[in-house]
C-alpha cells in the first residue's frame, strides 16, 4: 500500500474529524485513516489505483479544503 498525507483546512472539532475520515474510507482501496485535528493533518494508506480525486472530492464536498 502507498501512503499519502495531506492537509486539511476547515476542520474545528471531533465532528470534523468523523466526516473527513468518513470521506476518506467512503472510497475502496482506502486504509488506516488517521486526521489529527489539530495540525489539520490526514494520513490514510490506499492500494494502487484508489481515485485519490474522488477522495479529494468528497472531503470538499463534506465541506473542508484540502491544501
Ligand atoms: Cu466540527
Amino acid at each position: 500500500m502507498e501512503q499519502a498525507t495531506w492537509q486539511v483546512k476547515g476542520m474545528t472539532c471531533e465532528h470534523c474529524v468523523r466526516a473527513v475520515t468518513k470521506a476518506v474510507q467512503s472510497v475502496t482501496g482506502t486504509a488506516d485513516v488517521r486526521v489529527d485535528l489539530k495540525s489539520g493533518r490526514l494520513v490514510f494508506k490506499y492500494q494502487p489505483g484508489t481515485d485519490l480525486e474522488q477522495i479529494k472530492a468528497n472531503i470538499e464536498d463534506a465541506g473542508y479544503e484540502v491544501a
